[in-house]
């Protein structure tokens, strides 16, 4: 199995600036981590990070002709972008929505996903872990298909 791996805007900064929000882990921690666990299922992991709206919707494009599954935290294009969510829907890969802090105690700009509604589900509020579970959960949505 492979899944395309994709971390918006700005969580390249991840470890160096608001630890009590977004932890003290590195993304390249979070990697890591995320390697470690989907190794145990023989799943292969294609991870990106980038600032750009339209590179991020590129690599979606591309997953179609090799993945089977998304994990995403859109960072702020969360709440903004129908371009990222278009992207999502119209490659139709099973996706989840991951967020480090809980949106939902937050400003309440951050309350509404526009990603979410084309997502398999959405998990927020538990720092690096949220990842962890966001691909445990894709992957046992895709075991269940096989
Ligand atoms: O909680 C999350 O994972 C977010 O997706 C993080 C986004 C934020 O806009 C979303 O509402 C929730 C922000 C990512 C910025 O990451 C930083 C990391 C360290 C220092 C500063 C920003």
């Amino acid at each position: 199995m492979r899944i395309l791996v994709l971390h918006g805007p700005n969580l390249n900064l991840l470890g160096q600036r608001e630890p009590e929000i977004y932890g003290r882990w590195t993304l390249a921690e979070i990697d890591e981590a995320l390697v470690a666990q989907a190794h145990h299922t023989r799943t292969e992991l294609r991870v990106l990070q980038s600032n750009h709206e339209g590179v991020l919707i590129d690599a979606i494009h591309d997953a179609r002709l090799w993945g089977q599954g998304i994990l995403i935290n859109p960072g702020a294009l969360t709440h903004t972008s129908y371009a990222l969510r278009d992207a999502i829907a119209a490659v139709g890969l099973p996706a989840v929505e991951v967020h480090l802090s809980n949106v939902y105690a937050r400003e309440e700009f951050r309350h509404r996903s526009v990603i979410a509604p084309v997502c398999l589900g959405q998990i927020s509020g538990f720092g690096q872990r949220s990842y962890l579970l966001g691909l445990q959960a894709l992957i046992e949505h895709l075991l269940a298909l096989a």
